[in-house]
């Protein structure tokens, strides 16, 4: 078959360090999963590509953490990982790994053209070192108090307390993480990659890339007014790539990720006896990267910057699909509160299509935050998913075993309403294709549900339970295998069940996307099996999920069910004493009817000394909680507010314990 496209499609390499929540499913893997899916059924050159991203500082302290060599901490999460995709229906032409030998050759590659071409050059900086451990210290191997704050315990780099980052040799009494002396500054010889002399090509690749995020393109431009800091793409490190000609450097981790992208690339062709070049170097290509909103900088200066450096004519990414966060029933996702939701917990109650379906209808394409809610989960499977095109396809298949004994019923010949269907779903179809072309996913979605509204609406009119009418049957069941292939991108695992269902050979996800619509079953075929394909989403799976989040969630509903709403009693506090417990978690002495010790979930939001004094709004007849070791005795009142939470404060004229209710 003669491909007229070919397309390399990657999705941003998970890091090889520790389990991820549905955030990244929904912004990163599951879209460029779906865009591929689609691509691959209308029969484009696909390349499909993604692997764990395996160096870094962080990666190392882990390792260190767990008593495993680096090289074996990555490869257990790198099989963890693939394992898990597999799974969720990612179908990865390969899912490889940065830590490779293909990668180590292209990393340093890179860097020496880029250094012949003047893109590199090096500089003396000035860095902790500890003389009993005879090494650098990067940022997070270096802690101390903060100058500004005075917070103990703090990286060298950043006040978690106060917000403040600082520069290398700021922090009060340094002291090495290992083996807790204190460092000395010691001077070495560092490579910066000169980003700003790339400026102007860089400009114009975002000014005539028309494919490019509107909303996220207008932001990196700011940032390029604002000015391009070179970049520092040596650490002294012992895990990573080492900086050829340094004994002790290794490569920043992100400069070898995203070379990860074409070594992976390498690998998949060699083993598949294709030509790479193909898909990284032709004007033919098409290249898209799918990323998260926080690696935008990365992706949309970086890394078209490192392509350009190396003059080998590199493809420059065609788009750079980014998708914001997502928070959990109103909140950030947050390790140490409890409040998540991991792949894997969510497959222990439901299917993974579920979550496809769900995450896709609430995934515009823009770079905004999404909120996943239990309940609307609920609703949209119930409603959406099953009661539409559940209900259609199950219906036609019983009513052709039950009436015509499996058999496919021989039409006669069509009437209006019958070409009318075809035609409306033929329509549908064409604006579906050109939706996913733009990988607006979650409109195609809509519109394909539509689309069985469309034929929903048909077989109702047309009462096949009543008429036993053949042409209906017929035709809806070869519309039902259309939407079979229109939903495969989406919903996989079931689409192929139902393939197999109607009897057809093969498997949904591997047809042509072309053809999808054509009346290709024929009177007299076989059906296997009526089934239901789908099973309602119950109250109890619901619990059990939300078992799964925890305490901070009882405590919300606590606050919902006290129905009186009077039985709530609030008071205006002002909070006297604030005290960091961990990232999230605030220990606050607030003075309301009396002195309280209240834990308040806000460590993300609010710095302990910003909030001393302020007047707040809590609730004092709850009963005491123990968070983090400690008593609550009440709630500080929080809200919403743009997607932030905010601590219900109180105008100036109320004064402190007044009784609000
Ligand atoms: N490893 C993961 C992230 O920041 C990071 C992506 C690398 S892409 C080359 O989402
Ligand atoms: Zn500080």
């Amino acid at each position: 078959m003669k491909r007229e496209r070919r397309i390399l499609i990657t999705a941003a390499l998970p890091y090889a360090n520790g389990k991820y929540h549905l955030g990244h499913a929904r912004s990163t893997y599951l879209p460029a999963d779906i865009f591929a899916r689609f691509q691959k059924l209308n029969k484009a050159d696909v390349a499909y590509i993604c692997a764990t991203d395996e160096h870094g500082t962080p990666i190392l302290l882990n390792a260190e953490k767990d008593r495993k060599k680096p090289e074996e901490y990555v490869k257990y999460w790198h099989n963890y990982f693939d394992k898990l995709f597999k799974e969720f229906g990612l179908i990865y032409d390969i899912f490889y790994r940065t830590h490779s030998k293909e990668n180590k050759k292209l990393t340093i590659e890179f860097f020496n053209k880029a250094k012949k071409n003047g893109y590199i050059y090096e500089q003396e900086i000035e860095q902790y070192y500890c003389e009993k451990d005879k090494k650098f210290l990067p940022d997070r191997y270096v802690t101390g108090k903060c100058p500004y704050c005075n917070a103990e315990d703090q990286y060298s780099d950043y006040c978690e307390d106060c917000g403040k980052a600082f520069m290398s040799g700021e922090i009060l009494n340094p002291k090495c993480r290992l083996c807790k002396a204190k460092p000395v500054m010691r001077k070495s010889m560092h490579y910066f990659f000169t980003l700003n002399a790339l400026k102007k090509e860089i400009s114009n690749y975002l000014q005539f890339n028309e494919y490019l995020q509107k909303d996220v393109k207008n932001y990196v431009k700011q940032w390029i007014k604002q000015g391009l800091k070179d970049w520092d793409i040596t650490r002294n490190l012992e895990w990573g790539f080492k900086v050829p000609g340094k004994k002790e450097q290794v490569f920043y981790v992100w400069w070898d990720a995203p070379i990860g992208y074409i070594s992976s690339t390498i690998k998949w062709a060699k083993q598949t006896k294709k030509n790479w070049e193909d898909y990284w170097k032709s004007k033919k290509t098409e290249i898209y990267h799918f990323i998260g909103k926080d690696i935008v900088y990365h992706h949309y200066l970086f890394w078209p910057a490192m392509l350009m450096s190396v003059k080998d004519k590199y493809t420059l990414p065609k788009m750079i699909p980014t998708r914001g966060y997502l928070n959990l029933e109103g909140r950030k996702f947050s390790k140490s509160r409890n409040w998540s939701i991991t792949l894997e917990d969510f497959f222990k109650v439901f299917p993974a299509d579920y979550l496809r379906f769900y995450l896709t209808m609430i995934t515009p394409q823009a770079s905004s935050d999404a909120n996943f809610s239990l309940n609307e989960f609920k609703k949209r499977i119930n409603d959406d998913l099953i009661a539409n095109f559940g209900n259609l396809s199950r219906r036609a298949l019983y009513f052709i075993e039950k009436f015509f004994d499996k058999k496919v019923p021989k039409p006669t010949e069509l009437d209006a309403k019958d070409k009318g269907v075809i035609t409306d779903v033929k329509k549908q179809h064409e604006k579906i294709t050109k939706l996913l072309e733009e990988v607006r996913l979650m409109k195609a979605l809509q519109e394909v549900l539509k689309c069985s509204s469309i034929i929903n609406t048909y077989f109702q009119e047309k009462e096949p339970w009543k008429t036993k009418n053949p042409n209906c049957l017929y035709v809806t069941l070869n519309l039902i295998k259309g939407l079979c292939i229109e939903l495969s991108p989406f919903i996989p695992f079931s689409t192929n069940e139902l393939w197999k269902s109607i009897g057809l050979k093969g498997k949904a996800e591997e047809q042509d996307w072309s053809k999808a619509f054509e009346l290709s079953i024929k009177a007299g075929h076989e059906i296997k099996s009526s089934k239901p394909l789908y099973k309602l989403v119950s109250d109890e799976e619901i619990k059990k999920l939300k078992r799964v989040l925890g305490k901070n969630l009882e405590l919300k509903e606590e606050l919902v069910e006290l129905k009186n709403f009077k039985k709530i009693k609030l008071r205006i506090g002002s909070i006297q004493r604030a005290e960091r417990i961990n990232d999230k978690l605030l220990k606050l002495k607030v003075l309301a009817d009396r002195e309280r010790i209240m834990i308040a979930g806000i460590g993300e939001q609010y710095n302990p000394k910003e909030l001393l004094g302020k007047k707040v709004v809590v609730i004092i007849n709850l009963k005491p909680k123990v968070i983090a070791g400690i008593k609550s005795e009440g709630m500080v009142l929080a809200a919403e507010k743009k997607g932030r939470i905010v601590l219900l404060t109180t105008m100036k004229d109320i004064t402190e314990n007044a009784v609000v209710l």
